[in-house]
């Protein structure tokens, strides 16, 4: 391991609920990591970069190589004081050029069949990227108000359409239901939410907790912006498969009973371990 965080970074992570972490991977890999996006990209199967593809380390040796290749568990498991790290799965979001596609305020933390409070992600800038430009921007702290806020595919204050929600996969429009507390314009109270935005340059990263509030707005730039989230796993993480979370792994996948500590290696690959 040789990124290694400091005390003041650790503190900052638990309680702000993210930090960036400047060329967290170094030029030559990002490079290669673009390289990799790029080649999925071009595959009839890929979903143009949208979040949806993912999960790809079983499939994809190059990613799955990055596994074992980056410091990124390694940063993962001292943020979390955790002793070992598992992947759940890692996803290219892609936006290219002018293209007015915001991911609204959100935490991941609803969307996953996951509990515990040792899970974080790593997003990997692959290009350049400023916040006006879609790099992420995170509500400080959010992750320990304790509040699940509905997942919505609508802005803050507007509608979810549920029907379109339970079509991008089962129930998830019902679950969504499920959860009263909704998202504001948290960006429309400075004087109630420290909102923390971040530019980033290839290899850099920014490593959050699941429950931390966060979004990217559209990109008015001129430029593609290309980035993929590791999701990672610590030592308190729980199967939580509740009807309507991301069935990227299901109840079908592992052989984990609801409420088990994750422990499943085949499919949720142990990728670090302190020794
Ligand atoms: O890259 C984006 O625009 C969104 C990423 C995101 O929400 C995530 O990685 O959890």
């Amino acid at each position: 391991m040789t990124r290694v965080l400091t005390d003041e970074e650790i503190a900052r992570f638990r309680a702000d609920g993210v930090i960036k972490i400047p060329r967290a991977v170094d030029p030559a890999t990002a490079e290669q990591m673009l390289a990799a996006v790029d080649r999925l990209l071009a595959s009839p199967a890929s979903r143009g970069g949208t979040g949806m593809d993912r999960h790809l380390h079983p499939h994809d040796e190059e990613f799955r190589s990055f596994l074992h290749t980056t410091d990124l568990p390694a940063v993962a498991a001292q943020a979390l004081g955790s002793q070992a790290i598992r992947i759940y799965f890692e996803q290219i979001f892609v936006k290219g050029p002018e293209v007015d596609r915001p991911f609204h305020w959100h935490q991941d933390h609803p969307y996953w069949p996951i509990r515990g409070a040792q899970v974080a992600s790593t997003w990997v800038a692959l290009t350049s990227s400023s916040v006006e430009a879609s790099a992420l921007e995170f509500v400080k702290g959010s992750h320990l108000w304790g509040k699940t806020f509905r997942p919505s595919n609508a802005a803050p204050g507007e509608m979810p359409d549920f029907d379109a929600m339970n079509q991008m996969w089962d129930n998830f429009g019902d679950l969504a239901l499920s959860y009263t507390d909704v998202i504001e314009p948290f960006e429309e109270r400075p004087d109630r939410f420290d909102i923390v935005g971040f530019d980033v340059e290839p290899g850099d990263a920014l490593l959050f907790d699941y429950r931390i509030v966060h979004r990217s707005r559209g990109n008015g730039s001129p430029n593609r912006r290309v980035a993929v989230s590791w999701r990672w796993l610590g030592d308190d993480a729980r199967w939580a498969p509740v009807p309507g979370t991301d069935p990227v792994i299901w109840t079908d996948d592992t052989w984990l009973q609801p409420g088990d500590l994750i422990t499943d290696d085949d499919t949720f690959p142990l990728v670090y371990k302190a020794v």
